[in-house]
């Protein structure tokens, strides 16, 4: 290689690498200020009695949300909380709703028909 070639080889690189850095570094995008997420609003959640089951069998919600227990099967039911009694619907009949805030997570059932379990699973 000439020495003509070899000096235009470096003013080729010389450029390149000029061309490169008037392009500047990638701007890096800025980060704006965290806004803060407010909390989901308290959801209704359905629990359906039909078929001498709830439906479903377990929910999960977030601490304040309500449980809207809805009795659509043909005989009277309730949904109460296992051990203790803590809370319960009462006797719910065919057509009849109960709306209820459960703030632990339970397992509960049909005192009516003891075979019918369900459960709820609070999210903190
Ligand atoms: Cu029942």
């Amino acid at each position: 290689m000439s020495n003509i070639h070899i000096r235009r080889s470096f003013r080729a690189l010389f450029l390149g690498t000029v061309m490169l850095a008037a392009c500047g570094t990638p701007e890096v995008p800025k980060q704006e200020p965290a806004i803060p997420v407010a909390p989901p609003p308290p959801a209704l959640v359905p629990v359906n009695i039909a078929m001498m089951k709830f439906q479903p069998d377990t929910v999960r919600i977030h601490k304040g949300d309500t449980i809207l227990f809805t009795n659509k099967d043909v005989v009277e039911h309730d949904a109460t909380a296992l051990p203790d009694s803590a809370w319960t619907t009462g006797p719910l009949q065919p057509g009849q709703s109960k709306k209820m805030v459960i703030d632990k997570s339970t397992d509960y059932f049909c005192s009516i028909h003891v075979v019918m379990r369900g459960r709820v699973e609070v999210a903190p």
